[in-house]
């Protein structure tokens, strides 16, 4: 079999347009060449370089899906096509432009008022400028309404209280996106982060998607003139709005760390042996390696049905949450069953798999854990909502 095929294995990649494919075959090279040599080391160092934002600004790919202010307007299928190459380097890059793109660009983009967008979207898709989104509290994760940061006026200000816990990208932002408890509902409010009153502080010893910088937040007193509010939305459907757009991504992203592993294994038996022979020549590793491809070529076919789904204006929320979950699932299934077929090889940083392995743990919690998931799509086949 042509080794291009190996790894798509129903030539799925014939179900895309010929500019999807071009974006894709352009963020991989890119990916591979300016990305996959330093990923390693990022992830050894526990850091992400700001650079690394710039250049995938130069590339396009921030907030590609977003129309205007420098945003390419891309289809979102092209979008996740992007986060499939990323994610198949590392969580964390597609992670950075998941927040940077889905999260704060959308959230000014579909929520903002013409200034909010005029002033951060073109430095933010350009890589001058790195945005966060703080939704997720200490005691408010899974259920963002029980979130304690608030918001009250001050004559004509706002002045914000309150932490924000496991925020990608809080030490590097110059813009925050944070929700908060109003008198009128959750609200969303962009914050400078030069504000005073307003602190970032890396959260360290994590053992997953380490090419990554997660923060708390703490906002202190933080004062902002009345045009901070994002005015367009109340309530928790404004930062759930945005969530579908990072999850539709991740679905995408998991499908490319899976590829990855799958890629990775499938190579590492075919050259080395035991016994006398390639570790790929047993039935037991065949076994394994053809329940890999068909869970990859899979995953595959889920994102691009939920690319057109989306292209077309149709998805829902619980058709994401599908994606989310059952992507992120077989990609921690083959990452995990990849790691033990690279025996001891398989858990250094000189192979792929195990950091691939550590990372999916954190996308598999992050955009709504699994059971979150596994709660909307049950919602939706039961009417009963059994979240509570
Ligand atoms: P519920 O009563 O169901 O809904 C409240 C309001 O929100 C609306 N809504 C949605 N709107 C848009 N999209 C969605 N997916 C929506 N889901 C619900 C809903 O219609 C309602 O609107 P309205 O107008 O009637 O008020 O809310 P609930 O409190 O029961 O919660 C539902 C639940 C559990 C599904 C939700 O809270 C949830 O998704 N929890 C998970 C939290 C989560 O995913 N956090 C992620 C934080 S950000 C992050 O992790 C970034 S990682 C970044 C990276 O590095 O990639
Ligand atoms: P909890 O909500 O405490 O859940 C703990 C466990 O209980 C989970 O298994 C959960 O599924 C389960 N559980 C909870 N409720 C139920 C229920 N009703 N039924 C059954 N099981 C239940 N957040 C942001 O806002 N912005 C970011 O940029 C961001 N980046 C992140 C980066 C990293 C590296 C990580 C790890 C997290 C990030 N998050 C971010 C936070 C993330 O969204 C939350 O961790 C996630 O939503 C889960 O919340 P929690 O960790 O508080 O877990």
């Amino acid at each position: 079999m042509n080794p291009t095929n190996r790894a798509d294995f129903l030539e799925t990649e014939s179900l895309l347009g010929e500019e999807e494919r071009e974006i894709g075959r352009t963020v991989r090279d890119y990916a591979r060449a300016e990305l996959a040599p330093h990923v390693a080391d990022w992830y050894e160092r526990g850091t992400i370089p700001t650079e690394v934002a710039k250049g995938l600004g130069e590339l396009g790919v921030l907030g590609m899906h977003l129309d205007g202010y420098g945003c390419a307007g891309t289809s979102a299928t092209a979008y996740g096509v992007a986060c499939r190459e990323l994610e198949a380097v590392d969580s964390g890059l597609r992670s950075l432009v998941s927040v940077q793109g889905s999260l704060a660009m959308f959230a000014l983009h579909r929520w903002g008022t013409e200034e909010h967008r005029q002033e951060w979207l073109p430095r933010m898709a350009a890589g001058d400028a790195i945005g966060c989104f703080g939704l997720t509290e200490s005691d408010a994760g899974s259920d963002p309404g029980s979130m304690r940061t608030s918001a009250q006026r001050d004559g004509e200000d706002w002045v914000l209280n309150g932490s924000k816990m496991w925020i990608t990208n809080g030490t590097l932002a110059q813009v925050a996106v944070v929700w908060a408890q109003t008198d009128d509902g959750v609200r969303g409010f962009v914050v400078p982060t030069d504000t005073p009153g307003f602190a970032a502080h890396e959260i360290p010893r994590k053992l997953s998607l380490r090419a990554s910088v997660t923060a708390e937040l703490s906002l202190d007193e933080v004062r902002l003139p009345a045009s901070a509010a994002l005015p367009e939305v109340r309530g928790l459907k404004g930062p759930l709005s945005c969530l579908n757009e990072a999850r539709y991504g991740i679905l995408w992203g998991a499908a490319g760390a899976a590829r990855a592993c799958f890629e990775e294994a499938l190579e590492y038996t075919l050259a080395r042996s035991q016994f006398g022979k390639p570790l790929a020549s047993f039935q037991l590793t065949q076994r394994k390696l053809a329940d890999m491809s068909i869970a990859v070529t899979n995953a595959g076919l889920t994102a691009v049905q939920l690319g057109r789904l989306k292209d077309a204006d149709r998805i829902t929320p619980e058709q994401v949450s599908h994606g989310k979950l059952a992507n992120v699932r077989v990609a921690l299934d083959v990452a995990r069953t990849a790691r033990g077929m690279l025996g001891a090889a398989g858990i250094t940083l000189d192979h792929t798999v195990m950091r691939h392995m550590n990372n999916l743990e954190t996308v598999s919690t992050y955009e709504g854990t699994e059971e979150m998931h596994t709660l909307s799509i049950g919602r939706a086949l039961t009417g009963i909502p059994a979240f509570r």
